[in-house]
């Protein structure tokens, strides 16, 4: 019979966070620095300082990590700062991963 008296175990779990997703920028050949570094700007609200840590940071090493969101915000601020690339014909990308 089902025991009323003491909890059960599920009840004494607490609920995991939510994992966080990682918006990387992905270096390309064509994208002018500056274009990248307002797109940081306005898309991330990162700083001049940190939008240029980050742009030359993908630019040396291929990747950076810019931020990390949960995971449909990180999506929908990729999507719209790879689009603001798009709109001017750069291939500027940004893609979403799960944190570790
Ligand atoms: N590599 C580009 C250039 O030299 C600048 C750039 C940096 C582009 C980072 C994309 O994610 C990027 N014009």
């Amino acid at each position: 019979m089902h025991n009323t008296t003491t909890p059960r175990v599920q009840d004494e779990i607490k609920p995991e966070r939510p994992r966080l997703h990682k918006v990387m920028l992905v270096n390309d050949d064509f994208t002018p620095r500056e274009f990248v570094v307002s797109v940081l700007r306005r898309e991330f609200r990162l700083s001049e300082e940190q939008a240029r840590q980050v742009m030359m940071t993908a630019h040396q090493r291929g990747v950076c990590v810019v931020a990390v969101f949960t995971k449909d915000v990180a999506e929908a601020k990729a999507t719209n700062a790879t689009d603001a690339g798009r709109k001017k014909g750069y291939p500027l990308l940004f893609t979403t991963e799960p944190e570790e």
